[in-house]
């Protein structure tokens, strides 16, 4: 019988820092649940160091873990994360463990993150995942992609307000009922005023819930935050764990479910502010760290290759030193009606 506490997550793995799985996985065990790990690679660190040992583990190899685990039984999980992966042939292999256990249990919660690309580098995966993403959508509970990742899905620009809500509603259609665009870029100054924003005001993260089969009928909303995450690598797979692991728990505290002092009161949106609130926690968290730590003295005489190295390092989150954030986040922005 599926366990709603237990938890799958399908992402990348790095020895050393916090991006995929090493940035769920702990937030994810302090949130309650019982967290397994399936590996899309083993790096030694992620890539932004520009320069990694270790390898991405290839369609075979997932296919005979998940082979393993149907086998045993142990495909009994409440929730399931999926993100980083790299290759359509890993990617298909995911898609029909998906359907798997979907077939073991109709009520999966499942989060995809669609990880394509971003707004300033374009794709970052083979664009043959394009159409993988596409067809996965209509197995997902909730879909997280970023501005770049919506458009590629919807197949359509976020040039405005309207055509920002077409996307919403073809991201629906494809059969999603839960839609997070994790930061629209691109909106007018005008269009920023009109839905209560500030047009220096930071990053606007929007969301939407509606019924597949009536992707009109929905009432999207934003949550506008300051972007302190330049420089940091692996906040939206925390995000996404987050949103993952505040969505709908009935095993949280009344307080944070009741947390939610917005004029929207979704599932989605009291997840998506706990979840942002958390991500701040951490980054504020982190910040207080890399201030406190040594540039090492010989920075300017080290090459490029190696002050990539030096800088990556340093910028680390500090996942463990900010438990008490990712437990207990603080919301001080709130959804608003779009
Ligand atoms: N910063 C915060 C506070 C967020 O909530 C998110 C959401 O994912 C991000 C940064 C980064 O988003 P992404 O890396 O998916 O564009
Ligand atoms: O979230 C980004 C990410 C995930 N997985 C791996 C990465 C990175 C970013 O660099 O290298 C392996």
């Amino acid at each position: 019988k599926p366990d709603p506490r237990r938890l799958i997550s399908v992402q990348s793995h790095v020895v050393t820092g916090y991006v995929g799985n090493r940035s769920a996985t702990f937030p994810l065990q302090l949130l309650g649940y019982e967290t397994d790990t399936v590996n899309t690679t083993q790096l030694s660190n992620h890539t932004g160091y520009g320069r990694f040992g270790g390898m991405r583990l290839d369609a075979a190899h997932l296919q005979s873990v998940f082979e393993g685990m149907e086998k045993n039984g142990l495909l009994r999980y409440g929730r399931m994360l999926s993100g980083y992966t790299p290759s359509p042939t890993a990617l298909s292999v995911v898609s029909d463990f998906v359907k798997k256990m979907r077939s073991y249990n109709p009520e999966l919660v499942y989060l995809l993150d669609p990880v394509m690309g971003d707004m300033g580098r374009g794709y970052y995966v083979d664009k043959e995942c394009l159409p993988l993403y596409q067809e996965l959508m209509s197995s997902a509970t909730i879909i997280c992609p970023n501005q770049f990742e919506a458009q590629q899905l919807a197949g359509q620009e976020i040039t405005s307000l309207q055509t920002l809500k077409e996307v919403i509603e073809k991201l629906h259609a494809l059969g999603t009922p839960n839609v997070i665009i994790t930061s629209v870029v691109s909106l007018p100054p005008s269009d920023i005023e009109k839905i209560g924003a500030k047009v220096d005001g930071g990053m606007i993260l929007v969301g939407s819930s509606a019924d597949p089969s009536n992707p009109t009928h929905n009432q999207p909303w934003c949550i506008q935050f300051p972007e302190l995450e330049d420089y940091f690598v692996g906040v939206g797979d925390l995000f996404s764990a987050l949103m993952l692991g505040f969505f709908r728990n009935e095993h949280m505290e009344p307080s944070l479910k009741s947390a939610s002092g917005s004029a929207i009161n979704t599932p989605l949106a009291v997840a998506a502010e706990l979840a942002v609130a958390g991500v701040q926690g951490v980054l504020h968290r982190t910040l207080g760290f890399i201030e406190k730590e040594q540039i090492p003295d010989n920075y300017d005489q080290l090459d490029e290759v190696e002050k990539r190295v030096a800088k990556a390092r340093r910028v680390e989150l500090r996942l463990v030193a900010s438990r008490n954030e990712i437990e207990q986040p603080q919301i001080k922005f709130h959804a608003k009606p779009l």
